[in-house]
Parts: C-alpha cells; sequence; structure tokens
C-alpha cells in the first residue's frame, strides 16, 4: 500500500524544496516532482516536515508515590495529534532494582504505543550489577543513553562519586549521559527551611528551586562529564545560568547538549502566585517556571545554537494527584504536561513571532535530537529510506487549547486558553496516517521500539567494577571526627 504526499513545501533542517513525497511500507521510497499512489494527501499551503520527536517523556511513571497519569496508549495519541511521531521515555529502576528488570516493565508498559518510542535508561543507584548491566543495556538491548538525576535526595539522587564512576562507563561503552541537573543537597535544605516557616504552598516549591540551585549543577554535570572524557545532555535546561554554562563550555570545545522545554519558554513563574491552589499546583515541576530574564536566554540559546533541543517532560498528574501535596508543596507530584502542544506552541511563539525560521523549528523539534541520539536518519528526516514519520504542517490552521478537547488523560491543560495558529493536516507513524484535520484515526499498538546503537566509544578494552572508596572523615590532632 502505498501514499502520496503533493503539492506541499518539504522543510527540513537545512532546506526547503517543493516536491511529492511516496511512501511505501513504512518508509520514505520516492522524492520528486508529480509522484502519484494509491492514496493522496493534498498538502497545499502546508510545510512537509519530519515529525517532532520528543526526547523528554514520563509515560506511566511510578514517582511520588503515584504513577503519571498518560501512559503510552494516551501519551503517544496525544503526541500525534500534536505532530509529534516518537518518544523516548524514561526506564527507571527503583532502588536496588536490575536494570534489565526496569526495562522488561518498561517493555511491557509500552505495548499500546501509537507511535514509536525509544528509552533512556535511569541510573538511581550505583553497585557492581548496574556497572555490568549497563554493558548489556548499550550492546544488547538498543539504549545509549543514561539518566543521572543529581536531585531527589534520599530518593532518584546520585551523588558525584557516583556519576563521574557512571560517566567514566558511558564513555568506555560508547553511550551519552543525560542529567537533570539541580543541586538535591540544597534543594532538600531549602524545603525544610520553606516548610519550617510555614511556607507550604506550591509557591514555595519555586522559592525551594531557584536558577543557581540549576546553574551550579548543570557546571558541575559538565565538568564531571569532561574529566570522565564522554558528552553529556542536560534535560530541562531552565534558566540562564544553566544555558550560560552549556554556552561557556561548547565554546571550550566539550561538547554539552542543552534542552529546553515548551513549559519554561512560554509559561513564567507567575503562574504560581495564582491564589488559586490547584491552578498553581498543577504547574508545578521541577525545575520551576522562571521569569522573562530566563525565557529570553532561553530563545536566544536556541536561535544561537547553543541549546539545540526543545522538549516536553511530559509527565502528567490529575487534580486529585497534584491535592496529595495539600499543607505540604513537597509531596505535590512534580510534573506537566505538554505532548500534544509542544509543536503548536512552538511554532506559534517561535515561527510566528520570527524567532525561529521553519528549518530551525524542524531542527529543534526533530532532527537535532535524532542525531544527538544516534538514530538519524532514520528518524528526524526527509530522504529516500527515512521512516515515514512526516507531519504535513498547516500554517493557516488555529485552536484555541482547552483540555475539554485534548488526547490528555487528565483533567486540565497548563497551555489552557492559549491560541495557536499552526497545527498539523495529516500526521503519519511509519506511513500510518494517524491525524486527520484534527481527527485522531491512531492505531494502539503500531508503535515499535527504536533500538540506537551505541556512539564510537574510548578505543580501549572495557574497566573492571571498582567499589568506590572514599574516606569520609579523617581524624586531625585532637578534633574527632564527628567533629568539624
Ligand atoms: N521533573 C518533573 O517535574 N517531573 C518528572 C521528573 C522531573 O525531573
Ligand atoms: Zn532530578
Ligand atoms: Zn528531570
Ligand atoms: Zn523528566
Amino acid at each position: 500500500m502505498s501514499t502520496a504526499i503533493k503539492g506541499g513545501t518539504i522543510v527540513t533542517a537545512d532546506l526547503t524544496c517543493q516536491a511529492d513525497i511516496l511512501i511505501e511500507d513504512g518508509k520514505i521510497a520516492e522524492i520528486g516532482p508529480n509522484l502519484g499512489g494509491g492514496e493522496t494527501l493534498d498538502a497545499t499551503g502546508c510545510y512537509v516536515m519530519p515529525g517532532g520527536i520528543d526526547p523528554h517523556t514520563h509515560l506511566e511513571m511510578p514517582f511520588m508515590g503515584t504513577y503519571s497519569t498518560d501512559d503510552f496508549e494516551s501519551g503517544t495519541r496525544a503526541a500525534l495529534a500534536g505532530g509529534t511521531t516518537m518518544v523516548v521515555d524514561f526506564a527507571l529502576p527503583s532502588p536496588n532494582q536490575s536494570l534489565l528488570d526496569a526495562l522488561s516493565m518498561w517493555h511491557n508498559k509500552s505495548g499500546r504505543a501509537n507511535c514509536d518510542y525509544s528509552y533512556h535508561m535511569a541510573i538511581t543507584w550505583w553497585g557492581e550489577q548496574v556497572f555490568n548491566e549497563m554493558e548489556t543495556v548499550v550492546r544488547d538491548k538498543g539504549i545509549n543513553t543514561f539518566k543521572h538525576f543529581m536531585a531527589y535526595k534520599g530518593a532518584l539522587m546520585v551523588d558525584d562519586d557516583e556519576m563521574f564512576a557512571s560517566f567514566q562507563r558511558c564513555a568506555e561503552l560508547g553511550a551519552l549521559p543525560l542529567v537533570h541537573a539541580e543541586n538535591g543537597d540544597v534543594v532538600a535544605q531549602l524545603q525544610a527551611k520553606l516548610l519550617a516557616e510555614g511556607n507550604d504552598g506550591p509557591e514555595a516549591h519555586a522559592y525551594s528551586r531557584p536558577a543557581e540551585v540549576e546553574g551550579e549543577a548543570t557546571n558541575r554535570a559538565i565538568m564531571i562529564a569532561d574529566m570522565a572524557g564522554v558528552p553529556v545532555y542536560i534535560v530541562h535546561t531552565s534558566c540562564e545560568q544553566a544555558h550560560e554554562a552549556i554556552r561557556r563550555a561548547r565554546q571550550n570545545g566539550i561538547r554539552c547538549y542543552g534542552e529546553p522545554l515548551i513549559q519554561h519558554l512560554t509559561l513564567d513563574e507567575s503562574e504560581y502566585a495564582n491564589p488559586d491552589w490547584d491552578h498553581a499546583a498543577r504547574r508545578v515541576m521541577s525545575p520551576p517556571f522562571r521569569n522573562r530574564k530566563h525565557q529570553d536566554s532561553l530563545w536566544a540559546g536556541l536561535q544561537a545554537g547553543s541549546l539545540q533541543v526543545v522538549a516536553t517532560d511530559h509527565c502528567a498528574f490529575t487534580t486529585e494527584q497534584k491535592r496529595t501535596g495539600v499543607g505540604d508543596f513537597t509531596r505535590i507530584p512534580n510534573g506537566t504536561g505538554g505532548l500534544e502542544d509542544r509543536m503548536p506552541m512552538l511554532w506559534t511563539c517561535g515561527v510566528n513571532t520570527g524567532r525561529l525560521t521553519v528549518n530551525e523549528f524542524v531542527a529543534v523539534t526533530s532532527t537535532n535530537i535524532a542525531k544527538i541520539l544516534n538514530m538519524y536518519p532514520r528518524k528526524g528526516a526527509i530522504l529516500v529510506g527515512s521512516d515515514a514519520d512526516i507531519v504535513v504542517w498547516d500554517p493557516a490552521r488555529e485552536r484555541t487549547i482547552t483540555a475539554q478537547t485534548q488526547q490528555s488523560a487528565i483533567d486540565y491543560n497548563v497551555f489552557e486558553g492559549k491560541h495557536v495558529k499552526g497545527l498539523p493536516r495529516y500526521v503519519l507513524t511509519r506511513g500510518l496516517v494517524s491525524i486527520v484535520d484534527g481527527e485522531v484515526k491512531t492505531r494502539e499498538g503500531h508503535g515499535e521500539f527504536v533500538a540506537r546503537a551505541p556512539f564510537q566509544a574510548v578505543n580501549r578494552a572495557l574497566s573492571q567494577w571498582k567499589e568506590i572508596t572514599a574516606p569520609r572523615k579523617v581524624e586531625r590532632a585532637g578534633i574527632p571526627a564527628s567533629g568539624v
């Protein structure tokens, strides 16, 4: 069965041209003038672009005493409705759980996915088993990225010594470390102080995670990666300090990447000042929304290329789940949705305002991350042989975002009331036409796992497991170890 997309303007990260596309067996078979096929999709007046890739989602994730509400079915349906044709989710082992067990759990959840997906593996604890399983994950399981949390002390957080050891392991395996960069020790102390002072509302969440906490950790992660001899990818870069650390490092020849979220680009900290508890709590995520100065820095980074990717960190909780944190902001499940709105919001606030060109839009929503994650040109490209993950984008189509018509399973939308201009006419996932003029025609289970090969690794034998041995306290003359 073949499909032809006719009459549109093909836009990729590096070129714009008029041509038709012929799709056969889920792949792009031909690009050129006057192509015909079984089914014809009219792209007149539209841009024909690589489907969006969201490299940062948490679908049905156990977190803070609950599970994020969008699963692989509703999450990927929401993604497709907004022009995103692939997601990369985080497999998150619980403490002492085998990485391979966690991976099987994630594979079980993703069976209902409507579009293709891949995983990052999180390093949530450190030990000989993790060290050994990292090799299996990279060599046999098609995963070349490992996520590290520098925050969530007492839960997901890894310390610097563990992070350094894991980064060195990534270097020798040809894997890329990802980092949630916030200083978890400082956050924990600020949270305790705020609560003790009676600040228990959602606005205190933002006070407990100032930009400095992120700037410090971003710089630390980059320096540790440099010492380990491995590139590093900083997830949800939300502030000027973090962006500056990335920009400076890149200027000095360090290979590092930064990923702003559509939420941080378009929503600001005033959301937490809303007197409606639900309104503010629904927007609690880490890092929190920032002010205009930080937003301008992120936009400038996308324009200059010092930031490369726009993601969502889609981690959707219902209002009822958020209310677990009434009386204690530290118990509000962290996370916001965004999968369905990333592309229309970025188009509206980026392309329509002149901040981004159409080609830059493709780069930051699709092509750059396909390259960074080593799945280009299968994904992120319009080339003969690439997967037919394609969005036919109608720049004239408009809509006001509202939870009432969204695909996500939660009961609100953080972009409620925003008017977007620029929406998909057609969305194809490996050739399957899944969205037609806003109408959802997704097929549950159509999505497949995308294996990603390792990067070229350091050319030497793998190291052996070594216990981290660092004396924590040393007795000095007359001063007991428990003292200063
Ligand atoms: N931040 C969130 O807001 N949610 C999920 C995990 C994270 O780091
Ligand atoms: Zn974290
Ligand atoms: Zn995070
Ligand atoms: Zn995340």
